[in-house]
């Protein structure tokens, strides 16, 4: 018996026990909604549609550069890491696909694709790593990888991507994301310039061997692991390099990857302004790019990214929408549930926006109308939408209680090795 065979039962419990105050808190907000103009089915349709990628690297224990506290029942592989994400799907129902990164996620895409089948999981974009020196690399990326002044190594971390678009397309995936962590610790250390035109003649390289239909995300970054510089600081450059490569290079929005006063939203209306969003790694931060659970620190500033998100969808964007957060004090899956269903809410938030209201208060000047109208809009507890639909793909109402009550953790912490990886770093 697999460890999955759990979920059911426990879905089934835990559902029973909370269907009469569920099905109760459900018919008064369709009742307010209704009063709004806004049809609680119609939501409900919406939201299913909207999902969310989880990283694979999410389903290990974060770190920091301090240190890291592995949990009981780590994934010790990738095999195990997709089983918790089919685990997360079938209690959130938010997130079908799984984001791979490599060569983390090892090299073998037909046993990947064969484990998503078997699963009822597909794979959203495939994420490069030429941030870390694996085993037996021939040349190292201490000092850069797409921009770094030796041809050989940039050939190489260039190799790298050209093989994980072999893999995508083995498994299904129709997005690269790159993020490198080129750029500098001191002033002079490198020709700023020069190391942007070395970039953008490595990336050349990889947007050119894309498939069609595939697309190729720039991930920004404003510093970390270099300090004094990164060579894709921010979205200006990353727009920069969209617009250069061609038509099949977008710019990829990661929350936490600004200065701590960057308006994100502004950002996010910007580029999709220049038909250049292609998508999200959605966390949440205080301070910098502190990977926290989406929603946890600002859920307003979420719902303003939304809002964004829904306007660019309503001109036609189609966008890759991922987590990509790190769990160092909860159990990353109980995490990732919770991170999809909070950029569902903040999605169903922007859904129930009085768009006319919001139109007239802009159009007569009144600020505080349309502030107003945003407010009314995000002060509406949205759950029982967020439940329904999870409810009614076989999720469970309360996911986090299903997922303690399964007993899933202790189950595959039984079988899986203990995790002997307690150094700080990345994850
Ligand atoms: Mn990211």
């Amino acid at each position: 018996m697999s460890a999955l065979d759990l979920l059911p039962g426990a879905i089934e419990a835990t559902n029973a026990d909370r269907a009469a105050d569920h099905d109760a808190d459900l018919d008064a907000l369709a009742a307010r909604l209704a009063r709004r103009g806004v049809d609680a089915e119609d939501l409900i349709a919406r939201v299913s549609g909207f999902t969310v990628a989880v990283p694979s690297w999410g389903t290990g224990t974060g770190g920091t550069r301090f240190a890291r506290f592995p949990g009981p029942g780590e994934p010790a592989d990738v095999m195990d890491k997709l089983d918790d994400c089919a685990v997360i799907d079938r209690l959130g129902r938010a997130s079908p696909r799984v984001s791979l990164h490599f060569p983390w996620d090892g090299d073998d895409p037909e046993a990947l694709r064969q484990k998503g089948e078997a699963l009822g999981l597909g794979f959203d974009a495939v994420n490069s790593n030429t941030f870390q020196d694996q085993p037996g690399q021939a040349l190292s990326y201490k000092h850069g990888s797409l921009s770094h002044v030796s041809r050989e190594v940039r050939e190489q971390a260039v190799a790298h991507n050209l093989r994980c678009i072999e893999i995508g397309r083995a498994i299904g995936s129709r997005a690269l994301t790159v993020w490198v962590g080129d750029g500098t610790n001191f002033p002079g250390q490198q020709d700023l310039t020069a190391q942007l035109d070395r970039y953008l003649d490595a990336a050349h390289a990889i947007h050119a061997a894309l498939p069609d239909g595939w697309r190729m995300f720039t991930e920004h970054k404003i510093y970390e692991p270099a300090f004094y510089s990164t060579v894709v600081q921010d979205w200006g450059t990353s727009l920069m390099i969209a617009k250069e490569l061609g038509e099949k290079a977008e710019c990829l929005v990661d929350l936490g990857h600004h200065a701590p006063t960057v308006n994100v939203e502004m950002v996010v209306a910007r580029l999709a302004g220049a038909g250049k969003l292609g998508g999200f790694h959605f966390n949440d931060s205080k301070y910098g790019d502190d990977d926290l659970d989406t929603g946890a620190i600002d859920p307003f500033r979420l719902f303003l990214v939304m809002r964004e998100v829904l306007a660019a969808e309503r001109r036609g964007a189609d966008l890759a929408h991922m987590l990509d957060q790190s769990h160092n004090v909860t159990d990353p899956i109980e995490s990732l549930i919770v991170s999809g269903a909070e950029a569902r809410r903040a999605y169903a938030q922007a859904l129930i926006v009085d768009e006319d209201r919001l139109a007239a208060a802009q159009a007569g000047n009144d600020a505080l109308a349309a502030s107003q109208a945003l407010k009314a809009a995000f002060r509406t507890d949205v759950e029982p939408i967020l439940a329904e639909a999870r409810r009614r793909a076989g999720g469970a109402l309360d996911p986090v209680a299903a997922f303690r009550a399964s007993g899933y953790r202790a189950a595959v912490a039984r079988t899986r090795p203990v995790s002997q990886v307690a150094g700080g770093g990345i994850v």
